[in-house]
């Protein structure tokens, strides 16, 4: 009884999912981490991500205290200076001069605040959030079609739906814990038909019946094929369609149009006739579909009408808003849907109200108190980073998130911020790309010391709690804004004294002019009456919230037919395809996709603290296949040269068959705080969608080349090194310190020398190896051990086998008793089986174990692996990778 009572309730800092979390501090001041079986998103169930929350919330890189201009100051000071520099500017300038960049990392309450000074009380519409980059587009789906920003279904639907479609999604990596979910619905119900449409093979295949790699960008002609089909062979439920909707016939007009020949349709779909025949007949043919969409669909030049077509076919079934069907947009961010609510986004207000309806305009200047209240949609953020670059806007406050990384055309946000008078950002970590450029940084808490709700991908709402104190001088990001407000002299209006109030408020605003959820479907006036007591002990709830439920509920939206358009009739939306707005050419011929890998987090400042996150992907790569390596003289674990129009990066190629000819793909993680040139939003021109403002990340002509260099190295330290004197480096987090891969022009015995500068401590004992490799040219081994550790250590050569890493991996772990000047000519640690590269994070078991459980102890399932070795028995997430090995490998026994 008494070690339940320590477990406290909280929500996963990561994904959409927004899994349930329970949490207790243990022995190391740190955190333990389980499921919380309790939670509807996720029964107890957490990814890798989740799982590793524990190892991520040491103080290891913080930012501690406020600064300008590099001075570390008090908090007093720094307000003052953001407000008055702020006040002078708009009155100088004018209001829209100021900008606030927020993200779906921040809490509903800090949202709300940031939302409600630059609205509200600046006047201006200039606040954007990364949201933009991620989920604008399905907003704008979602509003032309139903007339609000609504996600219609809700998680259970999973486990009731006889067909799901996944597209542009990978789910088993970004979404882990649907995706086992739905996995374990296939397993109970083999006939539940899954297609995933990706023009990758991803991990999520490994649950598919038909996988449909599309030519990228096709996804408009694909589905506007398939509402022809479905009215071909009648379909489509035209009672519904009837009765609910406006808008079919001129739709279905466009999209015959658009697919008239059904060869042409292949063609631009690069699809075999059987395959795409038997998509269609499926979705003609089974009831209960859900579809699942995520950026393959949103970050496009045409993502909103990708979104439209998708609506489009499930409106002319008429199905949504019944169990087991419907569209289904899973969200980013842990409050990527919080942040739609509150009006984060340039060009909606708060509570799902609208620039350009008067009475809404009235209802909330009436409600905040203010006459100030912008009346014009604000700049979307690409729009106004280039109002930054063109020194239209002069201050420009940034808050969670990392934009010099995120954005298209790293360089030119680079350049647009460095030349802007006043860039403050609010980050809980010291040293990122976007804190490199600010004039003010302001320590935030993080997770684990912050309090306040996000809202799910189902739109349910769960509080995020206190667990640890904060380190240093951080504050809550609610707290930090309001703080300015009031000194800017809006006091009345931010007095908040507690996260609560803040909710409370906003909970009120949801319910102006529409007591009965009927005006809007954004309704919490169920949570109006919430008090102190009633806000700490919240539990989940799903909006509508018409009471406090006390039991979790499971709602859908429009079961009862009635949208939120002026006729109240779901609105079909004609859309053409169109391709990528840049297309490959004779000096750029390959397209280049990125996206996100299982075990980080997108720009790695808080999953690259934790080292068994670090080990599965452990370097920054771009993936083609086999025909394109060969055409480009390039082996597995080449450096290459990658250019575009906008800027280059240095990776290592991964060949992989998981992708097409003339296609590329990198992971957008890696950055220039933890490499030298690996950050691909460098590579990527701002194209963006008309109606969202959404760039399109997922297609960017590219030119590859092998890059020569005359020497690596590997470098362990027990601390962090400075290495860009490098032509490349990137760093890995490791148990209790980092490693770091080196490649160079210049030759190995300079690279050594080099190294040696770098290391500046050399007390205890020195050990110094020259051998060689098996081609004869030189090997150089050095550790540095003091206090009987291993402090330091490198290995340098023409070309690095394998071997070099197992040796460096195991240096760390060495037992004291072993012989380490002996492992030092050898370069193997005897005994120890090398893991290779870790497949599974959560029990840190590597491919090599896994290799010899398959090949060695007869392990001829997945299950059998596991058991064996352990691997899989965590969060469940590299069982795809177990099961492609025991393919793998078993064929090579056969
Ligand atoms: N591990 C991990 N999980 C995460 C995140 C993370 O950083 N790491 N980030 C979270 C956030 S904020 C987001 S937004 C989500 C994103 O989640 P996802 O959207 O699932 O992730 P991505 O890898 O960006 O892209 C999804 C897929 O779109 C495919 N794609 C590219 N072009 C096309 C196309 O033209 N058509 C179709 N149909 N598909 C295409 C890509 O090949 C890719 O596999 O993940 C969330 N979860
Ligand atoms: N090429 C390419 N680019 C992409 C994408 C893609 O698929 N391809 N995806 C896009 C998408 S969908 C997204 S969502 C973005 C994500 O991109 P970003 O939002 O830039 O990435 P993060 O690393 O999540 O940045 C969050 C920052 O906030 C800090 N932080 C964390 N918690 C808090 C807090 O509570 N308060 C404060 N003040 N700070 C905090 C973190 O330390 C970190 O610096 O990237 C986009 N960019
Ligand atoms: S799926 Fe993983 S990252 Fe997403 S909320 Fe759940 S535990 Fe966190
Ligand atoms: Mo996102």
């Amino acid at each position: 009884m008494k070690e339940k009572a320590s477990w406290t309730k909280t929500t996963c800092a990561y994904c959409g999912v927004g899994c349930g979390v329970e949490a207790k501090i243990n022995a190391q001041g740190l955190l333990d981490i389980r499921g919380d079986k309790e939670h509807p998103a996720n029964y107890g169930q957490l990814c890798s991500k989740g799982l590793a929350l524990g190892e991520t919330v040491s103080h290891e890189g913080r930012l501690l205290h406020p600064s300008i201009n590099g001075a570390d100051t008090d908090w007093p000071t720094a307000l003052e200076h953001v407000a008055t520099q702020f006040s002078e500017i708009i009155k100088e300038h004018g209001k829209d001069a100021v900008a606030f960049y927020a993200s779906g990392q921040l809490l509903t309450e800090d949202y709300y605040v940031a939302n409600k000074l630059m609205k509200g009380f600046i006047g201006s519409g200039n606040i954007d959030t990364n949201s933009r980059l991620c989920m604008s587009s399905s907003v704008v789906g979602h509003k032309r079609a139903f007339g609000s920003d609504t996600v219609p279904i809700c998680y259970e639907d999973l486990d009731h739906a006889e067909m799901v479609v996944i597209t542009g999604s990978n789910l088993a990596w970004c979404h882990p814990v649907l995706f086992q979910r739905l996995k374990a619905a296939k397993k109970a119900r083999p006939e539940l038909f899954i297609v995933v449409i990706d023009p990758r093979k991803t991990d999520s295949c490994a649950i598919a019946d038909l996988h449909l790699a599309i030519e990228p960008g096709s996804d408009v002609a694909l589905f506007n094929g398939l509402l022809s089909y479905l009215a071909e062979h009648n379909k489509i439920d035209t009672d519904y369609i009837r009765n609910y909707t406006e808008g079919f016939e001129t739709t279905l007009e466009s999209a015959l149009d658009d697919n008239d020949d059904p060869i042409q349709l292949l063609k631009k779909l690069s699809l075999p006739a059987e395959q795409l025949a038997t998509f269609y007949q499926k979705f003609a043919s089974i009831e209960k579909v859900v579809t699942i969409y995520s950026q393959g669909v949103n970050q496009s030049s045409q993502g909103s009408d990708k979104v439209n077509s998708i609506l489009n076919c499930h409106l002319a079934t008429g199905r949504i808003g019944k169990v087991g069907m419907g569209p289904f947009s899973v969200t980013g961010q842990p409050n990527a849907m919080g942040g739609r609510e509150v009006g984060g986004l340039a060009n909606t207000l708060a509570a799902h109200m609208e620039f350009g309806d008067e009475n809404d305009h009235a209802l909330i200047s009436d409600f905040w108190n203010t006459d100030n209240l912008a009346t014009a949609p604000g700049l979307k953020a690409i729009e106004l980073f280039d109002a930054i670059a063109e020194g239209k806007i002069k201050a420009v406050w940034i808050m969670a998130t990392n934009p010099v990384v995120s954005l298209p055309n790293s360089n030119k946000t680079i350049e647009a911020l460095k030349k802007c008078p006043l860039v403050v950002v609010s980050d809980c970590i010291k040293d990122t790309a976007t804190t490199r450029v600010a004039n003010v940084l302001l320590p935030a808490q993080g997770w684990s010391e912050k309090s306040g709700t996000v809202t799910n991908s189902e739109r349910r709402i769960s509080r995020q709690r206190r667990l640890l104190p904060t380190p240093g001088e951080g504050k809550a990001d609610w707290w930090i804004i309001s703080e300015v407000a009031k000194r800017m002299g809006f006091s009345d209006a931010f007095n908040f004294l507690h996260e609560g109030e803040v909710f409370a408020e906003y909970a009120k605003m949801t319910t102006l002019g529409n007591e009965d959820g009927k005006t809007r479907d954004l309704n919490l006036i169920g949570l109006t009456q919430l008090d102190a007591k009633g806000y700490g002990k919240l539990t989940p709830q799903q909006w509508p919230v018409t009471t406090l439920q006390e039991t979790i509920v499971h709602q859908r939206m429009f079961s009862d037919n009635l949208f939120f358009t002026p006729s109240q009739k779901a609105q079909f939306i004609a859309v053409t395809h169109a391709l990528p707005k840049a297309e490959c050419s004779e000096e750029y011929p390959l397209l280049l996709n990125s996206g996100r890998i299982r075990d980080h987090w997108h720009t790695m400042t808080r999953t690259g603290l934790s080292s068994r996150l670090s080990a599965h992907i452990s370097e920054p790569f771009i993936s083609i296949n086999a025909a394109e390596a060969q055409y480009h003289h390039l082996k597995d674990g080449d450096l290459v040269e990658i250019n575009s129009a906008s800027g280059s990066a240095l990776v290592r190629a991964s060949i992989s068959e998981a992708i097409t000819n003339k296609q590329a793909f990198m992971p957008i993680h890696w950055n220039q705080a933890n490499a030298k040139k690996a950050s691909v939003c460098a590579l990527i021109t701002a194209h963006t969608d008309q109606s969202s403002g959404q760039p399109e990340f997922k297609a960017t002509p590219i030119k590859i080349a092998k890059w020569v260099f005359k020497g690596e190295a590997l470098l362990l330290s027990r601390r962090k090194l400075k290495l860009d004197h490098f032509d490349y480096w990137i760093e890995q987090k490791v148990a209790d310190g980092y490693l770091y891969r080196l490649a160079d022009k210049t030759a190995p015995e300079q690279i050594q020398e080099k190294i040696q500068q770098l290391i500046s401590d050399r007390k205890g004992k020195n050990l110094n190896y020259c051998t060689s490799n098996d081609d004869q040219t030189p090997l150089y081994r050095y550790a540095n051990i003091q206090d009987q550790q291993v402090k330091c250590a490198f290995v340098v050569s023409a070309n690095l086998q394998q071997q070099a890493l197992d040796w460096m991996q195991h240096l760390l772990e060495l037992p004291l008793d072993v012989d380490i000047e002996r492992s030092m000519i050898s370069g193997v640690v005897e005994g120890k089986l090398a893991q290779g590269k870790i497949v599974c994070a959560c029990k840190q078991v590597g491919e090599n174990s896994i290799k010899d459980a398959i090949q060695n102890q007869g392990c001829n399932s997945a299950e059998k692996v596991s058991q064996c070795t352990s691997a899989g028995t965590g969060c469940g997430s590299c069982i795809p990778d177990i099961e492609q090995m025991v393919d793998e490998y078993r064929l090579v026994l056969n």
